[in-house]
Formats: C-alpha cells, structure tokens, sequence
C-alpha cells in the first residue's frame, strides 16, 4: 500500500491490522525531530569538545563531577523546551490500538509520556530519566535539595553528590524495566525498534529476542544499523513521516 507520504508496504498493514501484541523500542532518533539531538551526533557548541560516551560513565562523574553535571543541566534544560512530535503523537495511538502494548525508551528526556503514551500500559524506561535525580552514594531518587551554589548539589540526607537518575555505561539497567521489556520481546508478534543506532546494550539484543521468539521485526531510521539486514519490514526514513504513515495506513 502506497500512502501518499511514505510508503507501507501491505503485508505489515495486514499484519498489524491482525496483532494482539506489539512491542517498540524507541531511541534518540524518534526525538531527533523535535530538536533534540542524538546521542551519537556530533556535540555543538560549548560542548564539541567532549564525546557522550566520555561523559556518560560514573568514571567521568567522579573525574569531574562539575563538568558531567553541567553537561546533564544544559541537556535537561533543553528536553524541558522540546515538544513531542508526530512520531511521539503517532505512538500515542498506536498504544490505543491493540489489547497489549509495550514501549520500552531508551530516552531519557520524557517526550513519551508528555505526549501521552503510558495512559493504558507504562512506558518502559531502560535508561532512567534525566528530569530526575538520584544520590549517587545512595542511588535513592531525591526530589528536593537545597542550593548551596555547589555544584553538584549534594544529598540532604547523606551529604552525597547528587546525579541525574539515568544509566551510564558499565552501571545496571533498572532490573523491573529489563525484565518487563524482554518479556514484551519475547510474548509480541510485532516488533518496532524506532530510531536507534542499536549499538548500546542490552536494549539492543531486544529485536533478537523477539526474532527468534517468532514475532516480525520492523525497523524505522534514515539510516541503516546492525539491525537492518535481519529486519522482516525496513520503514527507510524519519521517524516523524514514517509512524503516522503507518497509523493512517491501519485506518480503514
Ligand atoms: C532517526 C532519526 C529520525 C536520526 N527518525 N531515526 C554486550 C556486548 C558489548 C558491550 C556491552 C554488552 N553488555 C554491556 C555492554 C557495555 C555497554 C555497551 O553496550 N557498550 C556498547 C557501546 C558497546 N552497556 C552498558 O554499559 C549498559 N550496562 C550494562 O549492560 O550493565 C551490565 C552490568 C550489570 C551488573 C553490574 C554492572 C553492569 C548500560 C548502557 C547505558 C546507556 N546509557 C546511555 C546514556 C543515558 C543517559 C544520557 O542520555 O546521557 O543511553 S548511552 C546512550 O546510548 C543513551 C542512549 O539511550 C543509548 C542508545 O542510543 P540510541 O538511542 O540508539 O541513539 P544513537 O544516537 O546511537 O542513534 C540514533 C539513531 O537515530 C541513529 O541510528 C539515527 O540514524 C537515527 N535517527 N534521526 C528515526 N528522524
């Protein structure tokens, strides 16, 4: 089937129209319309000097915890000015469309859920989320703290540094969220993995899992990923066009 704007081919509109059980595992690319830019491109600015991954470890915290803070602060600050976009809307619908959905993010910036997703099932959050906060002595979520003008601000409780409550490399995804989102790989019979470059793991073994549970895989992104090759449906293109392509396809 041809829409106008993107194609879809047919065999995935029938078998969507026909599923119980979807999964979708989105990354930054399904934000990447909306401003924010993905983990892999290139830093701009103040901060083209450092690269995420050299920042994103408690490695790099504890090395200079000012540095890894403010880098968090400038990304909050920037996701609270983003705006959910047709991909993030389009998974909206989606959610409402089938008796079980899963989205499991690996974003960490809450367009999901200030779209709207997770008003019938909970929006799985691999890598934590960077409007919280965490101690990270005690790795409890603190909502509140006093401003001292240091930086890091520091635990009211403990004295610890405080960090943002997401997953930097060579820490533990939070166990509930992992086990929720292998159990959606392996019980669906269709798989989205949305904008992500799937190089980081273990979110990126989860379209195996389903794979080899037997579930159609699709894949949505502009460019091609380890994924591609193995992929039963490739949507070559930006998540923005592609999704609502595929909601205005299922509509009858
Ligand atoms: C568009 C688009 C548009 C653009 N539309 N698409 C097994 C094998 C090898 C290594 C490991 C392994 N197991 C663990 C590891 C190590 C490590 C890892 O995976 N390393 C690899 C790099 C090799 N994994 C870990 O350390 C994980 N921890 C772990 O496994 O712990 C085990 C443990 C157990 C017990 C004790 C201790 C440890 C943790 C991984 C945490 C990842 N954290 C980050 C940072 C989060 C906070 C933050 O945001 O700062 O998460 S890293 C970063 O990568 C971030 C992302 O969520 C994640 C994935 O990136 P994503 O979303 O795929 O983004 P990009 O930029 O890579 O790709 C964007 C894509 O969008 C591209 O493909 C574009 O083409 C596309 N795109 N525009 C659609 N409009």
């Amino acid at each position: 089937m041809l829409t106008e704007q993107f194609p879809i081919p047919w065999p995935l509109v029938e078998l969507l129209r026909s599923a119980q059980r979807v999964a979708v595992l989105t990354g930054a690319g399904v934000s990447a319309e909306s401003g924010v830019p993905t983990f892999r491109e290139a830093q701009t600015g103040l901060w083209s000097n450092y690269r995420p991954e050299e920042l994103a470890t408690p490695q790099a915290f504890l090395h200079n915890p000012r540095l890894v803070w403010e880098w968090y602060a400038w990304r909050r600050n920037l996701v609270l000015k983003a705006e959910p976009n047709p991909a993030h809307l389009a998974l909206v619908e989606l959610e409402q469309r089938f008796p079980h959905f899963t989205l499991i993010t690996q974003n960490v910036d809450n367009l999901h859920q200030r779209a709207g997703s997770g008003k019938r099932f909970p929006v799985i959050e691999l890598h934590g989320n960077i409007l919280r906060t965490k101690c990270f002595e005690e790795n409890r979520e603190i909502a509140s703290w006093q401003e001292t003008g240091e930086t890091p601000p520091r635990c009211p409780h403990c004295g610890g540094m405080l960090r943002p409550d997401v997953v930097w490399f060579n820490e533990p995804l939070p166990e509930q969220a992992l086990q929720a989102a292998w159990e959606a790989a392996q019980n669906c019979q269709v798989f989205l993995s949305i904008g992500t470059s799937g190089i980081v793991q273990p979110a990126a073994s989860l379209p195996y899992r389903a794979l080899d549970a037997g579930a159609a895989v699709v894949e949505i992104n502009p460019d091609e990923t380890p994924l591609t090759r193995s992929a039963t449906f490739v949507l070559s293109g930006p998540a923005g066009q592609a999704l609502p392509a595929l909601l205005s396809a299922l509509t009858p």
